[in-house]
């Protein structure tokens, strides 16, 4: 790498600028990634500048790169008994604090640039979840839509028998994402146990209650997601009950994110897939939704048959035109652009936070912090999901099973934690209210602090 830092005087900014020039040239044709790192790197300057030890050892310029990126061929057959064959991903970004930790995604169109952008911004989630987790992240481009169990357990054992070599309790621990939920964790824990030969129930989150999951992981990203969005209404003077809500996506995310919010008195009007979204006069029906999306694995067209007159179905259109106090964007990256945040601003939201990774473009962001609108970047308001995986392996390192109680009450703290820290640091640097510099910051340096106190790694 060519990046230097020599010039101490007034350099970071440059520095960052020049490091991001660098990276793009390294990194082509991986525009997530790109997008991902500098929206942590034009926030650094301040922490940079007031700590020069962290530029001497060139942290940054380490932290770009993966510790190790692994890509594999995935070969599989189908139900009419035809070979597939996919590409599988693992990018082992950090492990600084911890084990790698972060999700698989099956979607097609997982690439390494993606799983890069996913792993990146997991390292500082997980760093603000204040656990020893490191950041990782991996996946597939195989298309779980449309697919029976049969082959989505055909797929996952083959994935499992080349990714198994590379995972362990201590080591990288993976869980779900876009398209693997509890189903693929089984028939991936299954094939892990069974090339091992060992029960070793950390190396997965996620996991059924039966085997070894935790109380509470399968709701806890929505439900963190809706706390963080609380605790910002809070520091306002305001609260969630009784407002109107917008929440994009209807799988796990955006599931649990409707039923906290509802239980909370809020009003959830929306939900989507990448077909379009429905819009339900009187709130969404969340039985009704579970059933569609949690056991029949249908679309949203058909929650909006069967619901009645309250409800529309709206092909193709943005569900971010409907008026609402509050957005969550719960569904895929830069799935809220500048034209639909204007719209959400000339419509009065008050807050929007970020379900999903990275869902809300650069531009996006620039139009509500212009608007004073309370934004939670992902990497702090979705952590909960992340948050509560590492509960879930405290629980089998000490082969205990906490209550649904005691594990929400842990997530609870764990969110309230992260937006103070996230508030406070904004204010320590000189950007109050800015959750974004905020979660940048703080847990850019609790990595960073590590790395130094390790060494040159
Ligand atoms: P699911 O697979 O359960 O649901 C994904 C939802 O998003 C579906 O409704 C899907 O619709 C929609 N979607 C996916 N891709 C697109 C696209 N390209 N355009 C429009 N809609 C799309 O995934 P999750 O709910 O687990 O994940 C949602 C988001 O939350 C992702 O960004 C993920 O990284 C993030 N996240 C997830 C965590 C977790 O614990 N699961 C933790 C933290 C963040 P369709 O069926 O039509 O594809
Ligand atoms: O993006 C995320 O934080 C996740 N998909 C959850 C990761 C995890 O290890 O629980």
């Amino acid at each position: 790498m060519t990046v230097h830092t020599e010039d101490k005087a007034g350099v970071h900014g440059a520095g960052s600028a020049a490091l991001h020039a660098e990276l793009v040239r390294r990194n082509p044709g991986e525009p997530e990634f790109h997008q991902a790192a500098l929206e942590v790197l034009e926030t650094l300057d301040p922490v940079l500048d007031a700590r020069p030890e962290l530029a001497d050892a060139r942290i940054l310029e380490r932290l770009v790169e993966p510790e190790r990126q692994i890509m594999f061929r995935v070969p599989w057959l189908d139900d009419r008994g035809r070979v597939q064959v996919n590409r599988g991903f693992r990018v082992e970004f950090n492990s600084a604090l911890g084990p790698y930790k972060g999700g698989l995604r099956f979607h097609s169109s997982v690439n390494l640039g993606i799983v890069k952008f996913l792993g990146f911004e997991q390292i500082f989630k997980n760093a603000l979840t204040g656990l020893n987790i490191g950041g990782g992240k991996g996946g597939s481009d195989f298309d779980p839509h449309g697919r029976s169990d049969a082959e989505v357990m055909r797929f996952c054992q083959s994935f499992m028998t080349e990714l198994h070599r590379h995972l362990g309790e201590h080591t990288d621990v993976p869980a779900g994402d876009i398209g693997v939920g509890g189903r693929e964790i089984g028939y991936l824990f299954g094939q892990y146990r069974r090339i091992t030969n060992r029960w070793e129930s950390g190396v997965l989150t996620g996991k059924g209650l039966d085997w070894g999951g935790s109380r509470a992981r399968t709701e806890a990203t929505g439900y963190g997601n809706v706390l963080f969005t609380v605790e910002m209404l809070r520091q306002r003077g305001e609260d969630l009950d009784g407002l109107q809500v917008a929440v994009s996506g209807s799988g796990n995310v955006a599931i649990y994110s409707i039923e906290k919010a509802q239980a909370l008195g809020a009003n959830v009007l929306t939900c989507s897939d990448s077909g379009g979204y429905v819009v339900d006069e009187k709130g969404i029906d969340l039985e009704l939704l579970k059933q569609i999306k949690e056991v029949e694995r249908g679309r949203i067209s058909e929650y909006a048959e069967r619901r009645g007159a309250s409800a529309t179905y709206v092909p193709g259109e943005s569900v971010w035109d409907v008026p609402v106090d509050v957005a969550l964007p719960s569904a895929t990256q830069n799935e809220l652009d500048e034209d639909a945040a204007r719209v959400l601003v000339s419509n009065g939201v008050k807050a929007v936070s970020e379900g999903a990774n990275m869902p809300t473009t650069p531009g996006a962001i620039a139009v509500f912090r212009e608007a004073g609108v309370a934004f939670g970047p992902g990497k702090a308001a979705n952590a909960g999901g992340v948050g509560t995986s590492a509960l879930e392996m405290r629980q089998n390192a000490a082969r205990e099973t906490w209550t649904f109680e005691r594990t929400e009450g842990e997530l609870a703290a764990i969110m309230r934690n992260i937006h103070d820290t996230c508030f406070e640091t904004a204010e320590r640097f000189g950007h109050p209210g800015d959750y974004v510099a905020g979660a940048n910051i703080a847990g850019f340096e609790r990595v960073a602090d590590a790395m130094l106190a390790q060494g040159l790694i």
